[in-house]
């Protein structure tokens, strides 16, 4: 694909190229709040409005879905697996408007869009095996006669706060999921991508509605900062389910602390790969570019940092700046170009500044970074991946900026020093070490090791599999979505204990005679 006809790609997804309504319970769109416009940044056109949820709207929303929980809750969980089935179906089959939507709407290659609707796909099987399971443990009781269990039930109603960058693989991680639970959701996707949330919103209701699932159970508000506010504060939203910045992410947690509600958060990463003296450079190399290049450095996975051995730094950075050389930077829909442009103006602005900033700090320019102008960049949204030689303790470095900047530093001796590099930052998401080496990998991957979510041996820091449970420590925020046991954090666990006999023993041998 090289060109898109957005007209009928929206119109394949219901989305209106003109205003849309912000706020829906599935069969009911409402919106009363203002009418903002969502701009490509491909080639910088308007592809359509919404018009923003108020406060008033949201409140509506959440009735409708508090409701819809009641009934959905009472669905056997194999029925509600069997609707998130026929979604993944319908997912199918809209793969590639929807991948070339999220491609035109977001920035991201064309390849990239369609691998995010594959993730939605994934999490849908997944979800539909776990709506067969969703098991609990039996445990052995200290009190004859008695039989000691537990059980997960539905939680309540889930907000999901996803960001531009991931505009619909998010939602779908914590949707599929909570619905084989027996929860509602109610979505706040990114205002910087509105349309393809309204899309993935349309196809979800066309599977509910054909399988009657009550209103409510599938809703959205496209909102600004407020209603951020007003899900966080609400006591009627069971969990909020955060993905975004480290401010943003503290802000909702102190928020849903406050009233003691429960929260998942996965925030930024400042992800680093360890290259030793014992990697196998020929996957070093594309492991490190796609990284820290790849969604133009946009994901909460993307390499940061390269931490590398100083006997072998010199070589290492000679290919990767080569590589760099070869990066294609353009339309994102021409499957020619590796990277497209970031997402806005503000974003530039970031990149320039921590560009600047690193420079300020002592960093060495090793590939000049710079805003593209010109025929194809007329967005002002295209910028030239840099890399920067820092030390790992400069303020920027510690910092993530979600633009295609990749900060190198040296490491001496022992794996034990690259390790200290690695941890030595606020965010723990994701690491990556490249060696050959079975005693390195095994130290990175102890406890003594790397202390991230996600920890990988000779694969880059981004590109995780649905199966695995996705999140990191630390600022990051301590958050798991997505695959292994992720699927409790959207049920409420019930321990039982049943006495059978016709005595009532106490737990801890208590005597209390009557
Ligand atoms: C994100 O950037 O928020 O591991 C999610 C990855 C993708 C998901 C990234 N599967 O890079």
């Amino acid at each position: 694909m090289s060109a898109i006809d957005i007209k009928k790609v929206l119109s394949q997804l219901g989305v209106k190229d003109e205003v849309n309504q912000g706020a829906s319970t599935g069969k009911n769109w409402m919106a009363t709040g203002d009418v903002i416009d969502s701009f490509t940044p491909v080639d910088g056109s308007k592809i359509g409005q919404v018009k923003l949820a108020s406060v008033k709207d949201y409140n509506k929303v959440v009735e409708t879905a508090t409701k819809g929980f009641h009934e959905w809750r009472q669905w056997t969980a194999p029925a509600r697996g069997e609707v998130v089935r026929q979604l993944g179906n319908a997912l199918r089959e809209y793969k590639e408007p929807l991948g070339a939507l999220v491609s035109y709407e977001m920035g991201k290659s064309y390849q990239e869009g369609l691998g995010e609707v594959q993730e939605m796909i994934d999490i849908c099987d997944f979800a539909v095996g776990l709506s067969r399971q969703l098991y609990g443990l039996t445990i052995a009781s200290e009190r004859p006669g008695h039989r000691m269990y537990e059980q997960y039930h539905p939680l309540g109603v889930v907000g999901v706060i996803s960001a531009f960058n991931f505009p619909v693989a998010v939602w779908s991680w914590n949707t599929a999921l909570a619905w084989v639970c027996g929860d509602a959701c109610i979505w706040k996707p990114s205002e910087k991508t509105p349309l393809t949330s309204i899309a993935c919103q349309n196809i979800a209701q066309e599977v509910f509605a054909a399988n009657d699932v009550p209103e409510g159970v599938s809703s959205m508000v496209i909102g600004d900062a407020e209603i951020g506010k007003a899900l966080a504060n609400d006591k009627k939203i069971a969990l909020v389910s955060a993905t975004g910045s480290i401010p943003m992410g503290r802000s909702v947690a102190e928020a849903v602390a406050k009233r003691l509600g429960k929260s998942l958060l996965e925030l930024g990463g400042n992800n680093a790969m360890i290259i030793t003296p014992d990697a196998d450079l020929k996957i070093v190399v594309p492991g490190a570019v796609f990284g820290a290049v790849g969604t133009a450095g946009q994901r909460c996975t993307s390499t940061r940092r390269l931490i590398i051995h100083d006997s072998i730094y010199d070589k290492v950075m000679k290919i990767i700046v080569d590589a760099y050389g070869q990066i294609k930077i353009g339309n994102p829909l021409d499957e020619n170009n590796h990277v497209g442009p970031v997402i806005d103006k503000d974003s530039v602005n970031n990149y320039l500044n921590a560009i600047e900033k690193a420079k300020e700090e002592g960093g060495k320019v090793l590939v000049e970074g710079g805003v593209l102008e010109g025929e194809g960049y007329e967005s002002g949204c295209y910028v030239k991946p840099a890399i920067i030689e820092v030390e790992n303790h400069y303020d920027i470095v510690q910092n993530e900026t979600f633009a295609p900047i990749l900060y190198v530093m040296k490491y001496s001796g022992d794996v034990t020093n690259a390790i200290e590099l690695q941890n030595g930052v606020v965010q723990g998401l994701s690491s990556a070490i490249m060696t050959t080496n079975l005693r390195e990998a095994e130290q990175f991957l102890s406890g003594q090791g790397s202390d991230c979510g996600i920890a990988n041996v000779n694969i880059g820091t981004s590109g995780a599999e649905i199966g695995g449970a996705f999140g990191g420590e630390k600022e990051t925020g301590g958050g798991r979505e997505s695959g292994s046991d992720a699927w409790k954090v959207y049920m409420r666990r019930q321990t039982n204990t049943i006495n059978y006999t016709t005595e009532l023993p106490l737990a801890q041998g208590i005597k209390f005679d009557l």
